[in-house]
């Protein structure tokens, strides 16, 4: 039995939720209110000792860290090797997306979010700027050429990277001059088995 310990407004929550309703994997949700500071309760400290979400333990096995999920993921409940790369040069590509997931898209969209909508203590328009950059000179490019992130097919690269892409506009950064990045999001919303992350401002 897989249990997920998520929050719902948080992008990093959301791209393991996407993920395992992609995979159409049967989960336990179990929320965690960071506003409650439950992420901070020795019960779930004893599962991570970082005290963050998500936070997944199928069978008895604990993982934390989305990207590090989606991999788990990926590894175990797809053979098919569509999702976690076929070959090394897909392999490393999905790690390079995983990698500016985990810190491009942190310190750009995903902080201006969490400045506008939680107060978070950081420079706004370092971060706004910090996510014009990554949409600009990296994202935006490789999607003009490109249908996907890492392959020619979706990856866990598209599902890491989509979650603050999304509700880029809850801290202000608009999509509107990324044509191909807007196409991108709406191919991902097409996915089968695809869910929508839960706006914080809804
Ligand atoms: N590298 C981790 C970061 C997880 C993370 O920072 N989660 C936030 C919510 S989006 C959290 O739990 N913050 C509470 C804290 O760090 O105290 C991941 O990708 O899962």
């Amino acid at each position: 039995m897989i249990t997920l310990y998520d929050f719902s407004p948080s992008g990093n929550s959301y791209r393991a939720r996407l993920f395992l309703n992609l995979l159409g994997l049967e989960y336990e949700n179990s929320p965690i209110d960071l506003r409650q500071g439950q992420h901070k309760d020795a019960e779930f400290l004893k599962l991570n000792p970082l005290g963050q979400v998500p936070t997944l333990v199928d069978d008895g096995e604990v993982i934390r860290d989305s990207c590090a999920i989606l991999i788990y993921l990926s590894d175990k409940y797809d053979s098919s090797g569509n999702w976690s790369g076929k070959t090394a040069e897909e392999k490393a590509h999905i790690q390079e997306w995983l990698s500016t997931a985990a810190r491009e898209m942190m310190y750009g969209p995903a902080r201006a979010r969490a400045i506008k909508l939680f107060g978070r203590p950081f420079d706004l328009q370092e971060a706004q700027s910090l996510a014009h950059q990554l949409f600009t000179d990296v994202m935006e490019p490789h999607l003009h050429q490109n249908q996907w992130l890492a392959a020619s097919r979706p990856t866990i690269a598209d599902i890491a990277s989509y979650a603050y892409v999304t509700v880029s506009d809850e801290g202000e950064v608009y999509l509107d001059n990324y044509p191909n990045i807007q196409r991108w999001l709406k191919d991902v919303e097409a996915l089968p088995g695809f869910v929508p992350m839960v706006r914080a401002s809804s």
